[in-house]
């Protein structure tokens, strides 16, 4: 019996001494150590590489350092294994601080206050009231009732959209692929928190942008994306921030990451770039969550939070 740790470009080390002292006995292995590779009965990963399964023939489950799994799920070796993703308190809260700040920028106009500073212009804007700006989560999971219920308490109206109808106070509830003309008519400010899979790949395109409501949020309306890098057209952001189809956009993951210098998004001002720090798995409850997990499970006790792979999330 073994813990495997596989955190290909990350510093394993932290988690690996981490989980040695949590679990107290327990084989714990890195990658740079000398695994014997059939003992491993529990792989932690983030990113696995091309090899990361090979010789794990006694593998019980694997555990993803993040809240997303489809880098997981798209390896094509992927043994038939319960996968158990993170659900954090602490990560839950960082995403909810991440969208309230994106969204009250850009609800307050201090986008457009900064370009005026930078001119040493004096001009009075007047934002609407929050009342009158709608706030539209796609993804109504972990993270985005959270945010949509935060988003509420501050004043703004609250649209989610789901693949199964929800019941979040206060929040107006769309479903399903025939609700999203509905949903984006109604959103002024885009906040996505999706899982990326087959059907949510690329959603983040010109023919959405086009769909959201116009005239409400001075300046036009705002994508705000913190989920992942597949789920956005770059160049139909781009585009779409350039001839004025969107006032502005918060991203904080991309297409590849990091974000090549080369691209336009770096240097467009109504864009506002974070390198994929929303919500950042905390090692001290990151090593807590597994370890519990681990030890529950090797008692005879259920796997929590585990990935669907029919859904792809
Ligand atoms: P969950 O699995 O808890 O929630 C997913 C939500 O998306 C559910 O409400 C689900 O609907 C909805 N959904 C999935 N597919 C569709 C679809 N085709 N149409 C409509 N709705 C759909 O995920 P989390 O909230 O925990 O996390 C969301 C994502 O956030 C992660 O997958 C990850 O990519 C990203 N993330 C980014 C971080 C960062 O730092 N930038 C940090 C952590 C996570 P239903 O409820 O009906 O099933
Ligand atoms: C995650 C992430 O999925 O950090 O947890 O992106």
């Amino acid at each position: 019996m073994a813990l495997l740790v596989h955190l290909p470009g990350l510093d394993a080390s932290p988690w690996v001494e981490g989980f040695r002292r949590a679990l107290d006995g327990y084989p714990v292995y890195g990658d740079d150590d000398i695994v014997p590779r059939s003992e491993v009965r529990y792989l932690f990963a983030w990113k696995p590489a091309p090899d990361a399964f090979e010789g794990l023939d006694n593998l019980k489950a694997i555990f993803s350092l993040g809240a997303g799994v489809d880098a997981l799920l798209r390896h094509p070796n992927l043994p038939d294994v319960p996968i158990v993703r993170f659900v954090d308190a602490d990560m839950t809260q960082s995403m909810s601080d991440y969208v309230i700040a994106q969204v009250t920028m850009h609800h307050r106009l201090i986008s457009r206050y900064q370009a005026h500073q930078r001119a040493k212009v004096w001009t009075q804007l007047y934002p609407p009231p929050a009342t009158d700006i709608a706030v539209g989560i796609m993804g109504l999971g972990v993270l985005g009732e959270d945010a949509a219920r935060k988003i509420k308490m501050l004043g703004f109206t609250v649209n989610g959209w789901s693949r199964t109808p929800k019941s979040i106070g206060g929040v107006v509830s769309f479903a399903g692929a025939e609700s999203v003309p509905d949903f984006l008519a109604a959103t002024d400010i885009l906040v996505n928190l999706l899982p990326l899979t087959e059907e949510t790949r690329g959603i983040l395109n010109t023919k959405t942008f086009k769909g959201l409501r116009r005239g409400k949020l001075p300046g036009g309306p705002v994508v705000v994306n913190a989920a992942r890098g597949g789920h956005q057209v770059e160049a139909d952001i781009v585009a779409a921030l350039e001839d004025g189809t969107l006032g502005a956009a918060s991203l904080d993951v991309f297409e590849i990451e990091p974000l090549p210098k080369t691209s336009p998004l770096w240097t467009l001002p109504n864009c506002y770039i974070t390198p994929h720090i929303a919500a950042v798995s905390n090692e001290a409850n990151g090593v807590r969550y597994f370890s519990e997990m681990l030890t529950a499970h090797e008692r005879g006790e259920p796997l929590a939070n585990l990935v669907d792979r029919g859904r792809g999330y």
